[in-house]
This record gives structure tokens, C-alpha cells and sequence, in this order.
């Protein structure tokens, strides 16, 4: 029987455009769920949006858009990119999808009926950034540790679950499974926590705070809370309570998180399954985080490069590689583009792009292009042909470990091991003196390279298919022997240019290392900013928005209009006649269905607000600042 594996990313919030650190789970699991393809399992890999929430809603209003349109608009953006990622799923999920609407109420109405959920009134801490309440104790200086924001007091009449109960249950599973929370150390985490006595979970939002969410089935008055929805997209997707022998089949689940939503995947999650008495998943299994300096990459992209740019410069594969080879699993590891181009030259132009130059080429030069077919091997031979086998079995062995930088490390080893070979034996040399002994040099090397290509291709599933592809072979598997002889090697392009790496000119101004600030900009994109002065002609309230001015102004000749969140601070009879300044140049927006046209600047500390405003009669409207 096929070995089932049911691997899950995340499902991502809506709110912003995807991230690195989206990027990176999601390859993460796609590179898992193909090692698995290639060792035969039957594979389901689930990823997928997760839709709900105050931070969704807020964002859409901000937008002036419905949140469901909100939602439409970026799922598109995250399928692209997975699809220019080469990103292989099985599934999408998004929760606003009617499938997982059902399931959701479903399991509500379960835990219901069994008596774990209650109502009552509750004050409390919500981060929106996060979507959950944090305890005193939780926060770091009285501000949310995942986002250091300070906190909204939430005081409500709700629903809750009783969390609280099933937490001596939770205790013993961890400790009799001891592969359900890892790393380890994760693991440990989350068993110190739970010394301390586990908190019921607020289950529901009242519909008056937040609407957008999916309808309690036993109060139409209230939302369901976004984690207790979000995660019940793992059961959903391969068929809870819709498709029994599917969701046999599949669950339970390897999930892989991050770092920053250990809790609710492994405190939340566990305590919903056994109230609706499913079982337990596989693994939780966090991994650490992308970070440039000391700060979180996704959270901090205004300073450093974007790893997805990267994408269009060199290609989708050696950003895979990359990030696949650059993170001890567990860990957090450091991005920057000199150690991603060292590690592109090293390991992708020198070592595996060198080899299948000179095997290409010596093969082309010297047999016609013709793979040639060998008879009588030698000691040398066989030696290669067991350092090949021996390298399957131990990348097998890492992956199950999930320790995938090893795994890689260990099939360049044996790349640089062939190239090794290749100097060793000079082809180029025998192919004058001892023909015979060249074509087994070149059959060997060439074989090797097809079992690289095939172990690296879960990894760099594009490039390593150029390799397969050249070689006439693409899925013969990895036994050695396969090599299609009398194959004619098809033309190729270079697999990894060397990229070059410009040394800075002896008069150019050197770039300071670190900024002085965070968020640094370079002057090029300081001066792409307009800033113009503007006389503000007329103004009026946005109807049904606290905080919303309309306002009309004039830059010079030219009359424009502009949506301002001013009106807590300013009446529209204050600003008539004012010269402010505005940035000019912005992209025109939508803000409740209304054209703003540019933006004006202001000073804010705290809930004080105070307009830039120029007061000198020299200065006209339509000025530019400098
Ligand atoms: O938390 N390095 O969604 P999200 C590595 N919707 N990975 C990173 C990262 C970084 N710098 N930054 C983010 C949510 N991630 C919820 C999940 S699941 C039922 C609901 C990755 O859009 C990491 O996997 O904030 C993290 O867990 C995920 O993005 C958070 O994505």
C-alpha cells in the first residue's frame, strides 16, 4: 500500500501583500511533500488564505472596499506567486469558501452540544496584528511581543470555550508523543506554559464589533472568533464531515508554522480536536525566522532587499535553494544578498553548474553528444556508484529528520565528490590515450549527475529538469544504472551563470554599513517623492465616517481632491484657506468610494495631531519642497 502524507502550510492572511516569510513555509512544504513523491508516498499538500478577522475588515474598510472584495482581490496575488514559485499544492483553501463555512458551524455546534462552551463577559488585551487577547504576563513593556503594538481593551459579552478543561489531557499527549510538538525545544515551550493554568478561549465576536467572520450556529448575533475558523481549515480541506474516506485517508497532518503562532496551533488546536473528538495531528512542527539584522524579514522589508527580487535576476530555483540550504529548521537565520550570491557562486556555478558543463561538453566534444554505453567497469567506477546509494539512504534519512540544509549539504558533497573524480581521471586526457576508459569516466560522471538532478529536484524543480532533460532521462528513478546510453544530449544554455560581484568605484560615495535608522531610503527614493505646497479651497465631512475630511485643494493651476483622516483634530472651516503640504505625487485611491488624489503631511505623537502648514506669504500653492 502507498504510504499517505497530509503536509499543511499556514493559510495566510489577507491583509497585505505575501511576504518572504510567507514564500518561505509555503517552498518549505512544497519541497517536503515532493521528496515524499519521489520516495513513493501518496502526497496531499494543503495551503491556502485565511479571510476573517478585525485586521481583514479594517484593512477592506480602509481600502473602501466590502472585505469579501478585499479577499477577491488578493487571493489571486498569493496564487501567482505560488505558481512562480513552482509551488505544487494539492489543495487551496480560503475560509470564506461555503465548504469550510459548513465545517466550521459543524464542529461549533459538536463542541457545543458536548457543554465546552459558555457565555459570558469578559475584559480583555486584543492584538489585531495577531487576532488573539495576550495576558499581562504575555506582553513585553506593556506592548504585544510578536508586534511590540500597544493593545485594545476588548470588553464584551461572549462565548467561550472551555480551553481550561482539556489542559491535563493536552499535558499527557505531549508527553507520551513526543514527535507532536518539535523541535524539541518548541516542544518545551509549550509544556512550560502549561504549567501554569490554561485560560478558557474567547470564542466569538459580537456581529456590532466585528462582521466579518462566519455566523455562530446557535447565535445569530455573533462571528465566530478567526483562529477558532482559521484552523479548522486543516480538517476541512481533505474532507471532515463531507467525505469520511478522504479524510481517513489523509488525517492526521504534518502542520508547519512558524515560530509566532506556536501557541494557537499547539494549545488552541489540540483542545478544539479533543472537545470534537477528532484526532490529534501528526506533528506541529515550527520552524524559526527569516531575519535581516535582528528584526523579523516580513515585518521589516524597508531597509533590506526583498529575497523576492532576487526571483527576477537570478531565478525562482536559486532562491529555493537558498532558503532551503540557509535555515537549520528550528532556527532563525539572517538573509542578505552577499551571502545568497556566495552561495549561488559556490555551490549552484562552481560545483553542480561546472559539472554538467564539462560532462555536457566533454560528451559533445569527443562522442558526438552521444551518451556512450559502458560494459567493463572498474574499481574506480563502483566506488562512485556507492557513495551514490549511500547518499540516497542518508538524504532519506534527513528529510524524514526534517534537517533539509543537511540533506542538501550532503548531495553537493557528493557532487563535489564526481568533480573530485573527474580531475582524478582527466577524460579530456583519455579520450587521446585509452578511449574505452574515457567513455566509462564520462558514463560514470553522467550517471551521477542524473541521480544530483533527481535528489536536487524537489529543491529546484525547474532547473535540475534542464539537467534530466539534457540527459534524454527525467524520471527513471534513483537507481543507478538508469542512464539512457546512445541518448543524444540535447543544446543547453549555462545552468548558473556566475554572477559577477561589482567591486565599488574608487571616487563612488561608499554606502554607510548600518543604517543610522530603521527603514532607510536611499536618496534616489527620497527624490522620486513630490512634495508640493497647497491651498486647501473648500472642505466638507465624508458621511458616516468619524474621521474623514473631504477636501478640495489647489497645487498651482491644478484643482485636486483628497480624503484626509483629520476630522477627529480639524473642522473643514479650519483648513479653508490653509496652505498645507501634500505628496503630489501618489497613485489615486478609493476611500469609501471616494477619489483621493494625494496625501497631506502632519505631525502625530500620541492621539495629538497638528497639520504642516505654511505660513509665509512668499510662499505660493504648487510649490515643490525640497
Ligand atoms: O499567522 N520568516 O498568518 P500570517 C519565516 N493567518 N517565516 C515567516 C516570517 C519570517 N520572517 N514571517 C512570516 C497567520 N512567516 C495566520 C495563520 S493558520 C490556521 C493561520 C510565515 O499571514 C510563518 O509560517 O501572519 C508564519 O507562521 C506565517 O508566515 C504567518 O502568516
Amino acid at each position: 500500500m502507498t504510504p499517505n502524507y497530509f503536509i499543511t502550510t499556514p493559510i495566510y492572511y489577507v491583509n497585505g501583500k505575501p511576504h518572504i516569510g510567507h514564500a518561505y513555509t509555503t517552498i518549505l512544504a512544497d519541497v517536503l511533500a515532493r521528496y515524499r513523491r519521489l520516495s513513493g508516498h501518496d502526497v496531499f499538500f494543503l495551503t491556502g488564505l485565511d479571510e476573517h478577522g478585525l485586521n481583514i475588515q479594517r484593512t477592506a474598510y480602509k481600502r473602501g472596499v466590502t472585505p469579501q472584495q478585499h479577499c477577491d482581490e488578493m487571493a489571486p496575488r498569493f496564487i501567482n506567486l505560488w505558481e512562480k514559485l513552482h509551488i505544487k499544492y494539492d489543495d487551496f483553501i480560503r475560509t470564506t469558501e461555503t465548504r469550510h463555512k459548513r465545517v466550521v458551524q459543524n464542529i461549533l455546534q459538536e463542541v457545543n452540544d458536548k457543554g465546552d462552551i459558555y457565555f459570558d463577559e469578559y475584559t480583555g488585551l486584543y492584538c489585531v496584528g495577531c487576532e488573539r487577547f495576550y495576558t499581562e504576563k504575555e506582553l513585553v513593556d506593556g506592548k504585544c511581543p510578536q508586534h511590540n503594538t500597544p493593545l485594545e481593551t476588548v470588553a464584551d459579552k461572549n462565548y467561550f470555550f472551555k480551553m481550561s478543561k482539556y489542559q491535563q489531557q493536552l499535558i499527557d499527549y505531549i508527553n507520551d508523543n513526543p514527535d507532536f510538538i518539535q523541535p524539541k525545544h518548541r516542544k518545551n515551550e509549550i509544556l512550560g506554559f502549561l504549567r501554569q493554568p490554561l485560560e478558557d478561549l474567547c470564542i466569538s465576536r459580537p456581529k456590532s464589533r466585528l462582521n466579518w467572520g462566519i455566523e455562530l450556529p446557535f447565535d445569530k448575533e455573533y462571528v465566530t472568533y478567526v483562529w477558532f475558523d482559521a484552523l479548522i481549515n486543516y480538517v476541512t480541506a481533505p474532507g471532515y464531515a463531507s467525505d469520511e474516506k478522504s479524510f481517513k485517508k489523509w488525517w492526521p497532518a504534518i502542520h508547519l508554522i512558524g515560530k509566532d503562532i506556536l501557541m494557537t496551533h499547539a494549545v488552541y488546536w489540540p483542545t478544539m480536536l479533543f472537545s470534537a473528538g477528532i484526532p490529534q495531528p501528526k506533528t506541529i512542527f515550527a520552524h524559526g525566522w527569516w531575519l535581516s539584522g535582528e528584526s523579523k524579514m516580513s515585518k521589516s522589508l524597508g531597509n533590506v532587499i526583498n529575497p523576492l527580487d532576487l526571483i527576477d535576476e537570478y531565478g525562482v530555483d536559486p532562491l529555493r535553494y537558498y532558503l532551503m540550504r540557509g535555515m537549520v529548521l528550528g532556527q532563525d537565520a539572517s538573509f542578505t544578498p552577499e551571502s545568497f550570491i556566495k552561495r549561488y557562486n559556490s555551490d549552484l556555478a562552481n560545483d553542480f553548474g561546472n559539472l554538467f558543463s564539462r560532462i555536457s561538453n566533454l560528451i559533445n566534444k569527443n562522442f558526438g553528444g552521444i551518451i556512450p554505453s559502458v560494459e567493463n567497469f572498474t574499481g574506480d567506477e563502483k566506488k562512485v556508484q556507492d557513495e551514490s546509494e549511500i547518499t540516497i539512504v542518508r538524504v532519506n534519512e534527513l528529510i524524514n529528520e526534517m534537517r533539509i540544509n543537511d540533506g542538501i549539504e550532503e548531495i553537493l558533497q557528493f557532487v563535489r565528490s564526481i568533480n573530485r573524480y573527474m580531475e582524478q581521471q582527466a577524460p579530456w586526457k583519455l579520450v587521446k590515450t585509452d578511449k574505452p576508459a574515457a567513455e566509462r569516466v564520462l558514463y560514470t560522471a553522467a550517471e551521477a549527475l542524473r541521480i544530483s538532478a533527481l535528489l536536487l529536484h524537489p529543491v529546484m524543480p525547474n532547473r535540475t529538469k534542464t539537467v534530466l532533460d539534457v540527459l534524454g532521462n527525467t524520471n527513471d528513478g534513483l537507481i543507478w544504472g538508469k542512464l539512457n546510453t546512445g541518448t543524444k544530449l540535447k543544446d543547453h544554455e549555462l545552468l548558473f551563470p556566475r554572477i559577477k560581484i561589482e567591486k565599488p568605484k574608487e571616487n563612488e560615495p561608499k554606502k554607510s554599513k548600518k543604517p543610522i535608522v530603521e527603514n532607510v531610503i536611499s536618496y534616489e527614493d527620497f527624490e522620486k517623492v513630490e512634495l508640493k505646497t497647497a491651498l486647501v479651497s473648500e472642505g466638507e465631512r465624508v458621511e458616516g465616517a468619524d474621521r474623514l475630511l473631504k477636501l478640495q485643494i489647489e497645487i498651482g493651476e491644478e484643482k485636486r481632491q483628497i480624503v484626509a483622516g483629520v476630522a477627529e483634530h480639524y473642522s473643514p472651516e479650519e483648513l479653508v484657506g490653509k496652505m498645507i503640504i501634500v505628496v503630489a505625487n501618489l497613485e489615486p485611491v478609493e476611500i469609501r468610494g471616494i477619489e483621493s488624489n494625494g496625501m497631506l503631511l502632519a505631525a502625530k505623537k500620541g492621539k495629538e495631531l497638528t497639520l504642516v502648514t505654511i505660513d509665509s506669504s512668499a510662499v505660493k500653492s504648487g510649490m515643490r519642497i525640497f
